[in-house]
């Protein structure tokens, strides 16, 4: 059964939310979120205990102690009904914006009556804000500035980004003295398509250079809250940053706590207590005696409770525990697995970089294959014809050997028109050595045009890669609405692979899709769609995709050597 803590937890952070906004009261707030932590991870159910046992929980003193059995006996907490109704759920809203503190929120609400997004952006538009006490035209140009942002991917922004930033951060902390260890934690390192705020950790005795760095970096806007323990700043771009320095000695217990996620926390955490043991972010604790168990790394952690240690990208709580108890964790497909791109463009279509300098490009990756796959001739803005086609097979041919090992394949990026049918007829494709077929309009057909047209282009004997499946664009365009366990089940029965599209805008199929098609049995191609020479490491977006749907090795053909493949490429051909 489901202890209260987690309940009780949620309701003390909520009001510790709305605190720091109706009173500004940092104290009093942080007292609540402390003391929220400590229910959510005390080894016994809050529901059992009296008044004493309640206020021997840490951080929990009486009036705390008071509120919660004021929720045990009657299901609410009176002073947090009243915060509740006291600000609208829109205020809270407003408090996200980056640049719009809890006091600007709550000073816009009852000045001017503002109580959402939309109703901000409005006065901002009309300029009321400028002429408010402690506002000014600059402020409503940052507050303009902070919705745009927001509103640009649900306030998420794309891991690309988010990479950039954090691979500087962690490259300048850990250029300080006296850093033992330096990391990104969070939805990052569990490779989520979009990111919330990047997670810093670094393992270090005193925290002060550090807090006293990330405020001083060229990237840092400002200083959102200072501290010894964390710091959070906003860069130049909108994004947050939390910065946690830990005790080496912590190091483990840290990591995993900041990783995340926080249902598969919630779940380690349960196994912890069952055990009499209590898990938080300074290590593994006997409940009893507070003894400290392990803490150093997070693989003593997942082994102490008898768990195999768990890749992030795993970690949302989607079978991963269940599966590390059986001793069958997938064995992830990895970076350095990755043999070959197999949807790649040049210049000869809408690519910016020369056909030489993209296989170069790939040579220097340590590539064993690299296909070209320029637009075909439907695509009519692409200007593609056949002549250019052939040509640019006679220079692939040419270059071929050229680098080293490095085999070079002439395929296209075939265009699925409406009615499913491709740019050119079967004896024209049978030359290419691998084809890509997508959706690049009419993107409102019916469920039934869209599933029939991407089956049709899997029956063909020359498609081996479904090219982006759902075209969708992420913060622009949803994915086009097709049955797609019709097409998943269409691409196993042909033979067809689906591909995994590496580039952070698309990441298509998205991990949620790509954990159901497995189920079917299909195989999946992970591709840069370069370009450029710049985007094919774009390939480690698509490969973290490919981990947080559990995909091995054997999943993926462009991990295959080259035998391999052209075995699965011909396997739907017809016989020559
Ligand atoms: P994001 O930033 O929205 O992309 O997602 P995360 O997963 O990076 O979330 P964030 O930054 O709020 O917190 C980082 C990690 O810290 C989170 O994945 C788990 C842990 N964490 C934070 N707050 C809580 C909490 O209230 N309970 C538990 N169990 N874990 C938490
Ligand atoms: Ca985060
Ligand atoms: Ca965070
Ligand atoms: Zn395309």
């Amino acid at each position: 059964m489901a202890r209260a803590n987690e309940t009780v937890a949620a309701l003390l952070q909520e009001y510790a939310d709305l605190l720091s906004i109706t009173q500004g009261d940092a104290f009093k707030a942080r007292a609540y979120e402390k003391a929220a932590r400590a229910i959510a991870g005390h080894s016994s159910d809050v529901a059992g205990l009296d008044a004493k046992g309640l206020r021997d929980i840490p951080n929990v003193g009486k009036s705390i102690a008071d509120k919660v059995a004021e929720y045990l006996e009657g299901g609410s907490i009176a002073v947090v009904e009243e915060a509740r109704t006291a600000i609208p759920p829109g205020v809270r809203e407003l408090v996200a914006i980056p640049g719009l503190g809890p006091r600007k929120a709550m000073q816009l609400y009852e000045d001017l009556g503002i109580s959402s997004v939309d109703g901000l952006l409005d006065a901002v538009t009309r300029h009321r804000l400028r002429d408010l006490k402690g506002f000014g035209a600059k402020t409503e140009d940052n507050i303009r500035h902070g919705i745009e942002l927001m509103q640009k991917a649900g306030g998420r922004i794309l891991v690309s980004s988010a990479m950039d930033v954090a691979e500087q951060i962690v490259a300048e902390l850990s250029a300080i003295d006296g850093c033992v260890r330096c990391t990104y934690a969070g939805s990052l390192r569990r490779m989520r398509e979009t990111i919330g705020d990047i997670d810093i950790l670094v393992a270090a005795e005193d925290s002060a250079p550090f807090m006293a760095a990330i405020g001083e970096l060229p990237q840092t806007a400002e200083i959102i809250a200072g501290g010894a323990k964390k710091t959070s700043v906003r860069t130049t771009k909108g994004l947050q940053v939390d910065l946690r320095v830990l005790p080496p000695s912590a190091w483990g217990a840290g990591l995993q706590y900041f990783t995340g996620s926080k249902e598969h926390n919630v779940r380690i955490r349960e196994i912890a207590v069952r055990r009499k043991l209590k898990l938080s972010e300074y290590g593994l604790f006997h409940a009893k005696s507070g003894e400290m168990i392990v803490s150093e790394t997070e693989r003593e952690i997942y082994e102490r409770l008898d768990l195999p240690w768990i890749p992030p990208p795993l970690r949302e709580n989607r079978g991963e525990i269940e599966a590390g108890q059986r001793g069958e964790l997938p064995d992830l497909v990895t970076d350095a697995d990755i043999r070959g791109d197999l949807h790649t463009h040049t210049d000869l279509t809408d690519g910016v970089s020369t056909l030489e300098e993209m296989v170069a490009a790939a040579a220097a990756r340590g590539y064993a294959y690299y296909a070209v796959t320029d637009h075909a001739p439907n695509l009519y803005m692409q200007r593609m014809t056949t002549e250019k086609m052939l040509a640019q097979r006679d220079r692939v041919r040419a270059l071929d050997g050229t680098h080293g090992r490095m085999r070079l394949l002439h395929g296209t990026e075939l265009n699925i028109a409406p009615d499913g049918s491709l740019d050119w007829p079967d004896d024209v494709l049978a030359g290419f050595d691998v084809c890509v077929a997508s959706i690049h309009s009419h993107f409102t057909q019916s469920r039934d045009e869209l599933t029939r047209r991407l089956i049709r282009a899997c029956e063909s004997p020359y498609v081996s890669v479904i090219g982006h499946p759902t075209t969708r664009r992420i913060g622009k365009r949803p994915g086009i609405d097709a049955d797609f366990d019709a097409v998943f089940e269409a691409c196993a029965r042909t033979g067809t692979a689906l591909e995994i599209d590496s580039h952070p805008e698309r990441l298509d199929l998205r991990d949620e899709d790509i954990l159901r098609a497995r189920k079917y049995g299909v195989k999946f191609s992970i591709d840069s769609d370069a370009h450029s020479t710049t985007h094919l490491p774009y390939i480690r977006f698509g490969v973290g995709t490919a981990q947080r749907a559990w995909l091995t090795k054997d999943d993926v053909i462009n991990t295959w050597p080259l035998g391999r493949l052209r075995k699965f490429l011909a396997a739907k051909r017809p016989r020559a």
